[in-house]
């Protein structure tokens, strides 16, 4: 690892001034082979190099990364984020996040990492997540608040979500009852929150959040290639994924402590704001049945109502829904 570093501080270093492989090998006091190989691995992390003949390497690009470093350097709020986990790979942030909850970690300590090999959706479903492109990272919250409440900190995260990406991207995210962001129709973002808690109780919230970030349309797999879409497919631009968790973590903390102060009526109006499914007709799909109606609105509890063709009013505290 420090080598490897060392070298990585002298190109920084000497910025568009090539340095020969043999400088950095006496320097270093390794091989010029050794260099040559750091250079490699260096190149495999995601940095890019010009070679100049008989002169040198010279950096060209660093990976957009999003190591503590890099977030903290961003970061301007009072709690969450001072406490960042930061993975390379991982199986999935959520099982990290639980451990290091059980283990007393404080509201607004994150686990995130580069790549997830085995992401998951809720009841089990996979989110793709690949190295690199996205945000894959879980965050602990501890609210005051009893078990029942904890469902509605999904909506105040996506709130939050929605808050950031304006502020970092300048789109607009829409919000799919309960935990999706759709730009465009296509998902962006989903929401998983887990819960830690005794029967009167919240010990934590577990607050998982996948965004696809800087894709292209083809890194994407064919199972999802038609429903899902980035930030940079949608901007046209690059971004940089350690200033979009910055604020993702400035707004999750602004709206939780909201929440437990002001509860969710002042949030919900915000909800409502960015919501594509109020108003319109929806497929709701529950684990005990599936049925059509009118999504009318949200109830001061984050549940929502859904209005039958009979007239009656159905609360679906829990579903897939598509628009039908
Ligand atoms: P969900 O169950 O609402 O959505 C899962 C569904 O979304 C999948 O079945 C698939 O159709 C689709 N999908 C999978 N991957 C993607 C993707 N990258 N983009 C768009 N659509 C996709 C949503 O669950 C909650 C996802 C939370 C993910 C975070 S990442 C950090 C944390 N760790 C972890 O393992 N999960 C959470």
């Amino acid at each position: 690892g420090t080598i490897k570093h060392e070298i990585l501080k002298k190109l920084q270093h000497a910025g568009t001034e090539p340095t020969s492989g043999q400088a950095l090998a006496d320097q270093l006091s390794v091989s010029r082979t050794a260099i040559w190989k750091y250079i490699k691995q260096l190149e495999a992390d995601g940095y890019s190099f010009e070679t100049i003949h008989k002169k040198g390497y010279i950096l060209k690009n660093e990976p957009n990364l999003i190591d503590a470093a890099r977030i903290k350097a961003a970061l301007d709020t009072p709690t969450f984020g001072q406490a960042i986990h930061y993975f390379d790979t991982l199986p999935s942030t959520q099982p990290v996040a639980h451990q290091l909850a059980q283990e007393g970690a404080a509201a607004g300590t994150v686990v995130i990492c580069e790549e997830q090999t085995a992401g998951r959706g809720r009841m089990q479903r996979q989110w793709v997540s690949q190295k690199g492109k996205g945000i894959w990272m879980s965050v602990i919250l501890r609210p005051d608040v009893p078990p029942y409440e904890a469902p509605q900190f999904t909506l105040v995260a996506a709130v939050a979500i929605v808050k950031a990406i304006e502020d970092v991207v300048g789109i607009s995210p829409k919000i799919k009852w309960p935990n999706d962001l759709l730009i465009d129709s296509l998902k962006i973002t989903g929401i998983l929150t887990e819960l830690q808690a005794d029967p009167d109780y919240v010990n934590a919230l577990i607050m998982g959040l996948g965004i696809n970030v800087n894709h292209m349309a083809d890194d994407f797999p064919d199972d999802i290639k038609d429903i899902a879409t980035s930030l940079k497919i949608q901007s046209g631009k690059e971004i940089d994924r350690a200033h979009l968790v910055a604020r993702i973590l400035y707004y999750l903390e602004f709206y939780s402590d909201k929440y437990v102060a002001e509860g969710f009526i002042p949030i919900k109006k915000e909800w409502e704001n960015y919501s594509c499914t109020i108003g319109q007709k929806i497929k709701v799909t529950t684990v005990k049945e599936v049925f059509h109606g009118v999504a009318v609105g949200i109830t001061n509890d984050g549940v929502l109502k859904v209005q039958l063709p009979d007239g009656e009013t159905k609360s679906v505290y829990s579903a897939d829904i598509e628009l039908a």
